[in-house]
């Protein structure tokens, strides 16, 4: 069989120029790796989620951490960085984590693992003191986050431009403090918060919030639901109100706070459209989920 004219003869011209383009293309996806689409969204980590791996205990990144000696640093009480070990993947978007007020770093300590297995960098912090109230909170929750990414062991992992808070309690009223004063932050996630402030018209953060039905120190009435409703409308925001708990069902291991929190850092702080489907539709009320209230689909 006679072999075609333009595949048989030396490439030139635009045969060639297809042809580099083409090799530049494969040798991308080589060198990237399978699962990784770096041209369509270079802040893309791990590979394509389903609801068993956020639900799992641990996710696709094995984990190292450092401790921080409060005596070596200023402007919060020191704390845990969890990060994931490899340093074949970039950087990584990254979070700092407040506890509550009389509580310690070990009260949220199980957020650190279960958030950096899936691909970012996890602050979990100690306050100045046990006693400090949600706006000292939000102040040190930035302290902590200007500390990861100028000063730390792991500043180089760290994407400074994605970054963004958690907190309980008193700590989640701080994680709102800390959205409303640095609105480059790309997402808050505030669990069973407490704050004397209801109203968020400056935030500028995506936002879910945590409630928790059988809540009597924070009660959603007064805290969680109008901290949703008073944060502007246009925002990315939503409202879960987990079933069968208390204030402190924050303080350990929880798949409905890890899956939908997961969701919404790789969402935000990753701009990962991937995980848009465990957040739109909104979850159904089920034995886990009270209600759930938000703007479906997200904007930005
Ligand atoms: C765990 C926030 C009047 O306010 C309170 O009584 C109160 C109590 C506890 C907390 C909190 O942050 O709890 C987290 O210590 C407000």
């Amino acid at each position: 069989m006679q072999q075609h004219p333009h595949i048989s003869r030396r490439r030139t011209g635009r045969l060639a120029g297809l042809t580099a383009a083409l090799a530049a293309v494969v040798g991308l996806s080589t060198l990237t790796g399978p699962g990784a689409h770096a041209a369509d969204n270079p802040y893309e980590r791990g590979p394509a989620p389903t609801e068993s791996s956020i639900e799992a205990l641990r996710g696709p990144y094995a984990v190292s951490q450092t401790s921080v000696s409060r005596l070596a640093v200023t402007g919060f009480g020191g704390g845990t960085i969890y990060y994931p070990t490899t340093t074949a993947d970039g950087t990584f978007g990254a979070i700092a984590v407040s506890p509550g007020y009389t509580a310690l770093e070990s009260s949220i300590s199980w957020l650190g693992p279960r958030l950096a297995s899936q691909g970012f960098v996890v602050f979990t912090i100690d306050t100045n003191t046990t006693l400090d109230q949600p706006d000292s909170r939000g102040d040190q929750l930035l302290a902590a986050l200007d500390y990861l990414t100028q000063r730390s062991s792991v500043r180089n992992r760290v994407d400074s431009g994605r970054l963004g808070v958690m907190g309980h309690s008193m700590g989640g009223g701080g994680s709102l403090e800390a959205a409303k004063d640095r609105p480059s932050l790309q997402a808050a996630i505030p669990l069973t918060p407490w704050n004397l402030d209801k109203t968020w018209p400056e935030v500028r953060t995506p936002t879910l919030i945590f409630g928790a039905d059988g809540d009597t120190i924070a009660p959603v009435s007064s805290h969680a639901e109008p901290f949703y409703s008073n944060l502007p409308s246009s925002l990315d925001r939503a409202y879960l109100e987990l079933n069968n708990a208390t204030h402190f069902t924050p303080n350990s291991s929880n798949t409905t706070i890890a899956k939908y929190s997961i969701s919404w850092l790789k969402r935000f702080i990753d701009n990962d459209t991937r995980y848009e489907q465990f957040l739109c539709p909104l979850p159904r009320p089920s034995l886990t989920i009270e209600e759930s209230r938000g703007n479906c689909p997200h904007t930005s």
